[in-house]
């Protein structure tokens, strides 16, 4: 397997919307693997594909405790939301940065998984919040797009001066 290139602020490639994915083969059984164990290296409690470069309706999730219960949706959709929660976000994409973030509290969902088969569920509390997370990163949307301006830039402008210390 293989640990796949995470994106970072400010590659415009995080802004691409993903396509359908169409062909529920091996080679997608391949790329769902090395997108799990990239997470867990990072180490992170999710994953979108467009965070690897690769622009199709993908994402990996576990909020386990043991890291043992991976979440694999592919062509996933938010068919409800219901409620408010607000809780500190981070972003691969984004590292050392976290800012708070209203989100649903309650979502229903429906994807398929690697073999291509429906699935549906409902979410609560911090797997909520992750997949909210996920499927924005599909739309080419970060967590910081959600906050004011004013935050968002000073935001930026942290990351910046982080990734410009890292460089010295
Ligand atoms: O998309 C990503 O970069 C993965 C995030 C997912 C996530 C962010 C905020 C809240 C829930 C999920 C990473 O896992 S960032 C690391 C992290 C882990 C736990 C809580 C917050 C941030
Ligand atoms: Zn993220």
């Amino acid at each position: 397997m293989t640990i796949l290139n995470i994106l970072t602020l400010p590659d415009k490639r995080l802004k691409t919307v993903a396509k359908p994915v169409e062909k529920f083969d091996a080679q997608l059984k391949i790329f769902v693997a090395d997108m799990l164990e990239t997470m867990y290296e990072a180490p992170g409690i999710g994953l979108a594909a467009t965070q690897v470069d690769v622009h199709q309706q993908i994402v990996v999730i576990d909020v386990s405790e043991e890291k043992d219960q991976p979440l694999c949706l592919i062509n996933p959709k938010i068919t409800k939301k219901e409620g408010q929660q607000i809780h500190e976000e981070g972003c691969l994409s984004v590292p050392d940065i976290y800012a708070k973030v209203k989100r649903a509290s309650y979502i229903e969902v429906e994807a398929q998984n690697e073999k291509g088969e429906n699935i549906s569920f409902q979410a609560e509390e911090l797997l909520a919040v992750c997949i909210q997370h996920e499927l924005d990163h599909l739309k080419g949307i970060v967590f910081l797009d959600h906050l004011s301006p004013l935050k968002r830039k000073m935001a930026l402008k942290k990351l910046e001066k982080e990734k410009q210390a890292k460089a010295l």
